[in-house]
C-alpha cells in the first residue's frame, strides 16, 4: 500500500515487476544492518577526518531511529530533510526509513519560500537543518515556520544553534540518540522518501519513491557501473541530488560494499584533493563542474590516476566537452540522463568511442519503455524527435498530492510526459535534442519559469513577466527575464533592485534572474500565449528587434 495521496502501479504491473525479480521486497531502512553483516569494519563512509565504518554506520542508524521516535516522529510522518554533504545526512536518512518515517529531501540553497511550500504540501511533522549555514540562519527559518504551520512539531538543527534550553521545538540533532528499539519493518510498496521534480509548474512537485523501486534502481545501476568493495565513489554535488544519492551514488556504493567520500562542494580544489588522498574510483557532477575541472587541471599537481570513470549528467554536455575528458582527466566518461521521476540512461564501458561523446546511452532496465511523440501524442517515425514518455519499474505514477497536475504529466496508459525534445538510434540510445518544457537548467539547477515569473508579477510595478533561457559558456544557460512595467508610474527596478525584491520574498538565490530587459509588451502566439520561442531568440541575439515583436 502506497501512502494516501500516492498514485501506485496498477497491481498486474507491480506484480509483472515482482515476478522478474526487479522488486525483491526490499526495505530501504534494513540496508545499513545488512551491509554491516556483511562489510562490518570496512570503511563505509569519510568526510573530513572523519572514517566511519559500516559497523558503526549501522549501530549510528539505529540509535537515530530510536532518537527520532523518542521524538514523537511516527511511521508515515513526513520531515524534511535539509542537510549538505555530512555523514549526518546519510544517518537521518536511513534512521527516517527506520523509523517508518518518510524524508521530503531539500536543497540547502532552499529558502523560506521553497521550504514553507514543502512543509505545507507534505504536511511535514519534522524539519531537519544545518542550522547557521553559508551565512543563513536555517533555525530562524524553522521557528517562524513552525508558528505558521501546526502541523510541524519539530525542528532539528545539527550545529546546534538557535537551540535554548527547555525548547521542545528546536532540538539538537546530537540529543537524537536513543538506545536502538525493535521497529516493525516497512512495506517495500510504500514511499520510502521524495525527491523534488525540477519543475515546469510555479512550485515544485513532490516525486515518491518507494523502497522497491529505489532499491532496484540502485542496485541495477551499480551492478552496470561495476561497483564492488574496491570502489570510492565521491559525493561532489550535494547527496540529495538523484544523480549522487542513488545513480549508483551514495546508495549504490554502500549496496556494494565499497566507500563514499563526502565532498563539502564540487570546486576542483577540494575534489581533486580527495581523489587523491581517498583514491576515489568513480564520481558524478554536471557539465558546468566538468567544465570547471578541466580548467583546473593544467594548474593542479593532484593524482588523478585512481579516477576510473566520471558520470556527467543534468544537463546537456556538450560533445566539444565531452571530447575533453578522457585526454585531459585520464578517466572514462559516462553520460548519464536522468531525472528525479525516474528514468535513467546511460552510456556503457564496452560502446563505442562516438556513442559515448554523442548519445546519452540506453535506459538502465530491460523494463523501461519509450517512447518518443509528436505535439499531437502520436508516436514519431523510428529515429525522429519529439517529446520523451517513459514508464517503468522506478518511474513513478504520479507526484505526491497532485491530481490535476497528473492528469496532465501522465498518459492514460501511464507514461510520464518528461519535458525533453529526444530521439533514439536504431541502436536504442536516447540523444536529447531539447526541452519542451519551461525551465532554466542553470549549472545542473532547474528553474521553473512559472515559478520566477509569479515571484516577478508580485514586484510593484511589474504587470507581465517572462522568464527564458539564455546560453551561456559556463553554466549552460541563465536565466533571462523580459519584463513589462506599469506605464503611468514609469517604474523600471533595477536588475539588482529586482533580485533583493524575490530574496526578500524567500526565493532561494539560483532562481534569480541573470538578466532583466524591459519591454513594451510580450510577444503572443496566435493562441494568445506568451511566444517564449521569439523571446529565447531575443535574448540570445542582442540585435533581435524587441519593440514590435509580431513585426
Ligand atoms: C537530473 O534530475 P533532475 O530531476 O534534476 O532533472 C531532470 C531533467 C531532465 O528531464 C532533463 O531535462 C535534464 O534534467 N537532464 C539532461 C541530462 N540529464 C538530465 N538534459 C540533457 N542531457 C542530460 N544528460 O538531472 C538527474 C538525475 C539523475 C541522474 C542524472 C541527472
Amino acid at each position: 500500500m502506497m501512502l494516501d495521496g500516492c498514485t501506485p502501479w496498477p497491481a498486474g504491473t507491480a506484480g509483472r515487476y515482482r515476478g522478474a525479480g526487479l522488486w525483491r521486497g526490499t526495505d530501504l531502512g534494513s540496508l545499513p544492518r545488512a551491509w554491516a553483516d556483511a562489510h562490518g569494519t570496512a570503511t563505509a563512509l569519510v568526510a573530513g577526518p572523519e572514517r566511519i565504518s559500516y559497523a558503526e554506520l549501522a549501530d549510528r542508524v539505529d540509535r537515530r531511529a530510536a532518537g527520532f521516535v523518542r521524538q514523537g516522529v511516527r511511521p508515515g510522518d513526513r520531515i524534511v530533510l535539509q542537510l549538505p554533504n555530512v555523514p549526518q545526512f546519510v544517518e537521518v536518512a536511513f534512521a527516517l526509513f527506520r523509523a517508518g518515517a518518510k524524508p521530503v529531501f531539500s536543497l540547502t540553497s532552499h529558502r523560506a519560500q521553497e521550504i514553507r511550500h514543502l512543509c505545507e504540501l507534505s504536511g511535514a511533522a519534522g524539519y531537519v537543518l544545518p542550522g547557521l549555514f553559508r551565512g543563513f540562519d536555517h533555525t530562524a527559518l524553522g521557528r517562524r515556520l513552525a508558528a505558521e504551520l501546526p502541523s510541524l512539531r519539530r525542528v532539528f538543527v545539527l550545529d546546534g544553534t538557535g537551540v535554548t534550553d527547555g525548547d521542545d521545538l528546536v532540538v539538537p540533532l546530537a540529543d537524537v540518540d536513543a538506545q536502538p528499539l525493535p521497529l516493525p519493518a516497512n512495506d517495500p510498496s510504500d514511499v520510502a522518501f521524495f525527491l523534488l521534480s525540477g519543475g515546469t509548474t510555479a512550485l515544485p512537485k513532490l516525486i515518491p519513491r518507494t523502497h522497491d523501486d529505489y532499491a532496484y534502481q540502485t542496485r541495477t545501476v551499480a551492478r552496470q557501473s561495476g561497483l564492488g568493495p574496491g570502489s570510492v565513489y565521491l559525493a561532489a554535488l550535494p547527496v540529495e541530488f538523484n544523480f549522487t544519492w542513488g545513480c549508483p551514488g551514495v546508495v549504490g556504493t554502500l549496496s556494494s560494499g565499497g566507500t563514499v567520500v563526502l565532498a563539502p562542494d564540487p570546486t576542483a580544489d577540494d575534489c581533486f584533493r580527495l581523489i587523491e588522498t581517498e583514491r576515489v574510483t568513480l564520481t558524478s557532477v554536471v557539465p558546468t563542474v566538468a567544465r570547471l575541472w578541466l580548467e583546473e587541471r593544467p594548474w593542479s599537481d593532484a593524482d588523478l590516476s585512481s579516477l576510473e570513470v566520471l558520470q556527467i549528467g543534468g544537463a546537456r554536455l556538450e560533445p566539444e566537452l565531452a571530447a575533453r575528458i578522457t585526454p585531459e582527466l585520464g578517466c572514462r566518461l559516462q553520460q548519464v540522463f536522468g531525472m528525479a521521476e525516474g528514468l535513467l540512461t546511460m552510456t556503457r564501458p564496452d560502446d563505442d568511442p562516438h556513442a559515448v561523446l554523442h548519445t546519452q546511452g540506453r535506459p538502465v532496465s530491460e523494463a523501461d519503455e519509450l517512447r518518443i511523440v509528436d505535439a499531437l501524442g502520436a508516436p514519431v517515425p523510428p529515429g525522429g524527435a519529439g517529446e520523451l514518455l517513459t514508464r517503468g519499474p522506478y518511474t513513478l505514477r504520479g507526484y505526491y498530492r497532485a491530481p490535476e497536475h497528473n492528469a496532465r504529466a501522465f498518459t492514460e496508459d501511464g507514461f510520464y510526459r518528461t519535458g525533453d525534445l529526444a530521439s533514439i538510434t536504431p541502436e536504442g540510445r536516447l540523444v536529447v535534442q531539447g526541452r519542451i518544457k519551461d525551465v532554466v537548467i542553470r549549472g545542473g539547477d532547474k528553474i521553473a519559469a512559472g515559478e520566477v515569473e509569479a515571484h516577478l508579477l508580485a514586484v510593484p510595478g511589474i504587470v507581465a513577466a517572462a522568464v527564458v533561457p539564455v546560453p551561456d559558456e559556463l553554466l549552460g544557460e541563465r536565466i533571462y527575464a523580459f519584463l513589462v512595467s506599469r506605464a503611468e508610474d514609469g517604474r523600471k527596478p533595477s536588475l539588482s533592485a529586482l533580485k533583493a525584491a524575490l530574496q526578500e520574498r524567500g526565493l532561494a538565490d539560483f532562481k534569480l534572474p541573470d538578466r532583466a530587459e524591459y519591454v513594451p509588451d510580450l510577444p503572443l502566439t496566435p493562441l494568445g500565449k506568451i511566444d517564449k520561442k521569439v523571446l529565447s531568440a531575443a535574448a540570445a541575439d542582442p540585435a533581435h528587434p524587441r519593440d514590435r515583436w509580431q513585426a
